[in-house]
């Protein structure tokens, strides 16, 4: 899920100076480093706004076209940048008021010229430890952020994460009159299956049937685990027979074929509940209650079927039932 911790070994080098570049690129590469080396501030903005830019920047202060302190403060305008770069201002201005300056552009460095080699290293790994101890915090957070929205076994949305997308879009058809549907699919007499074939079996129907349904659905349809052996799929822009068709999709590819799991062959099928967003179903708990009465009366006409809530009728809209496969 995260970047790989790569080790910080390219090092971007801006320097007008043709003695600094041939110095700090002998020493760089001695000390392992891939330095990119360029004279101008201007190319050194170009590299470092890049994907895939390196993370780590040594930059002369003074340059023509543009100097070091307007490619950090530049570097730093764009808040979405997705990774950080580690500045050394590397400058002969030395006073007090040149070095706030420089830190106050967001160089998180600064090294007064001519510089000691021993130093200028030491302050390249602390710099390469910021950044990776910034790997490791994004990485974390987006680890988290994962593990809160979705469901371990199923790797689908969780029901807090599918409820959320179900919120946005009861509020988007609030704003704008977006029509969409719901359907839950509800495994049939999934108590049998795990009986019979052991919990663990069971959980691997889950996930094949999680996978199937994810591969049926379209780009922009939501899915997640509502339940046990319950989930909600949410389809924009749907009337109630558009979604349906969706759903008969997802019952009959379940229904055909059996599902080969250790030595077992095992039949499933499911039955699904539609209901589509409409002024008698303008809630979140509206649209889900009318889905899973839908659903109710699937099981009740004896399972593997779709039935749309009686309360949506079809309307004229733009939802194409396209499959992804
Ligand atoms: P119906 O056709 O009426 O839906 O019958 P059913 O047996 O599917 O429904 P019921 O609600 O009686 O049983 C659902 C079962 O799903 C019971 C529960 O143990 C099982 N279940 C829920 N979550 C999991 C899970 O994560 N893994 C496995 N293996 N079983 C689960
Ligand atoms: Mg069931
Ligand atoms: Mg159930």
């Amino acid at each position: 899920m995260c970047a790989e911790g790569i080790g910080v070994s390219r090092i971007l080098v801006a320097d007008d100076d043709a003695v600094s570049r041939r110095v700090l690129g002998t020493l760089l590469t001695m000390w392992g480093y891939e330095p990119e080396i360029v004279d101008n501030g201007l190319d050194a903005q170009r590299i470092l706004l890049k994907e895939g830019a390196p993370k780590l920047a040594i930059l002369d202060w003074m340059m023509p076209g543009m100097d070091g302190l307007q490619v950090v403060k530049e570097l730093r305008a764009d808040p979405n940048r997705p990774s950080y770069t580690y500045v050394l201002l590397l400058t002969s201005k030395g006073q007090k008021e040149d070095i706030l300056a420089g830190l106050d552009a967001g160089a998180d460095d600064y090294l007064k010229k001519p510089f000691d080699a021993q130093q200028l290293r030491a302050r390249l790994r602390v710099g390469s430890r910021i950044l990776e101890l910034q790997r490791r915090l994004v990485c974390a957070l987006e680890t988290s952020e994962y593990r809160a929205t979705h469901d371990f076994l199923s790797g689908l949305y969780n029901r807090a994460a599918i409820i959320d997308v179900l919120t946005r879009e009861v509020s988007r058809w609030e704003r704008e009159h977006t029509l969409f549907s719901v359907c839950i699919a509800d495994v049939d007499h999934f108590k049998d299956i795990n009986d019979t074939y052991g919990h663990l079996a069971g959980d691997e129907v889950l996930k094949r049937l999680s996978l199937r349904m994810q591969s049926l659905l379209r780009t922009y349809d939501s899915v997640g685990r509502y339940g046990g052996e319950e989930f909600l799929i949410i389809a924009p822009h749907c009337d109630s027979v558009e979604a349906a068709a969706i759903a008969e999709r997802i019952r009959s590819s379940i229904a055909m074929d059996e599902l080969r799991i250790d030595q077992f062959s095992i039949a499933v099928t499911v039955s699904v509940g539609v209901s589509t967003i409409g002024s008698r179903n303008g809630t979140v708990s509206a649209v889900l209650h009318a889905a899973d009465a839908a659903l109710y009366r699937a099981k009740g006409l004896g399972r593997n079927r779709v039935e749309i809530d009686t309360t949506s009728p079809p309307q004229n809209t733009v939802c194409a039932v396209v499959s992804r496969r």
